[in-house]
């Protein structure tokens, strides 16, 4: 049965609904990146520009760089997004746009995000790098799929007795990354660890500016809680909602978050474009090696 029209919407051209994307416009290698003002500082590297557009926060530059192709799309802020760039990234390679029916030889994008993100440990240092080996997700937005198959229930429940987790509260829910594309951009002055994605910058992140929160002590909680050697290490709000869509729809991800804030010693950091910058040129040199 074709998808109807009003749950995969494209636009007059054809392209998708938000993005303002094409098949054809996209690479298999995708960089996410949540600002839009960051995706030109990811494509001026590259050697030739062939395609941009934006719609909303939705921003892409695809281009080439010592030969291979590279797409950078900006997500904006939150899991909310990542639902409908990881989503219409999908429809783009494994949907026949014509026929409006899924296709049999599925394409598996490999997405790599470049974030900022705040640490927890006093020990991961303002402009220093997280690899996140995986999402713990405490926003919500995945438990709309079927996860039964890609959560780790026996990490979960032991977070959620650790820190007391309300019931009020969507339950969290850990995703690993890809093994390969770890390999790929890993190295060993960059720190490795857990990325608790929240639905919320205030609140949800454990800052308080006017508004008490449901619980005060919880990201000390986190901070003192392991797993089978995961340790929660740093806080944003995009890995989780990434690397459980792409393990559901079939792509490969992995998340790289500059460190620009310190929970723990309540430093920022005082150059945090440049250490963003660093983290792109890092990540491009990674992905061409
Ligand atoms: C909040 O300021 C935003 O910054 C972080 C958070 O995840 C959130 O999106 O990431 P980006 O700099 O990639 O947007």
């Amino acid at each position: 049965m074709s998808i109807k029209a009003s749950e995969l919407i494209l636009n007059p051209d054809g392209s998708v609904y938000h993005l303002n994307l094409k098949p054809e416009h996209i690479a298999e290698t995708i960089i996410l990146v949540g600002d839009q003002d960051r995706v030109d500082k990811v494509s001026k590297h590259f050697d030739a520009i062939e395609f941009k557009t934006q719609k909303r926060e939705f921003k892409t530059h695809t281009g080439n760089l010592n030969g291979k192709r590279i797409s950078v799309i900006s997500t904006g802020i939150g899991p909310d997004n990542i639902d409908i760039v990881l989503n219409e990234l999908d429809a783009l390679v494994n949907i026949d746009l014509e026929t409006r029916l899924p296709k049999t030889n599925l394409t598996s994008l490999n997405l790599i995000r470049i974030g900022t993100s705040g640490a927890l440990q006093a020990s991961i240092p303002v402009d220093s790098f997280v690899l996140s080996s995986a999402g713990l997700d405490i926003n919500g937005m995945l438990h709309a799929y079927q996860m039964e198959n890609i959560c780790n229930p026996d990490y979960e429940a032991a977070f959620i007795k650790h820190t007391y987790w309300s019931t009020n509260k969507a339950r969290p829910i850990l995703v690993k990354n890809s093994e390969s594309l770890e390999k790929k951009l890993i190295d060993d002055n960059i720190y490795k660890g857990v990325t608790l994605t929240a639905g919320g910058f205030y609140g949800p992140q454990g800052r308080v500016l006017r508004l008490p929160l449901q619980d005060p002590d919880l990201n000390t909680k986190i901070d003192s809680f392991s797993f089978d050697g995961y340790q929660v290490t740093n806080l944003e709000m995009e890995t989780s909602a990434i690397y459980g869509l792409s393990k559901l729809l079939g792509h490969h991800a992995v998340s790289l978050n500059a460190i620009i804030a310190n929970r723990a010693t309540g430093d920022f950091s005082k150059n945090p474009s440049e250490t963003i910058e660093k983290l792109i040129t890092y990540t491009l040199n990674k992905i061409l090696a």
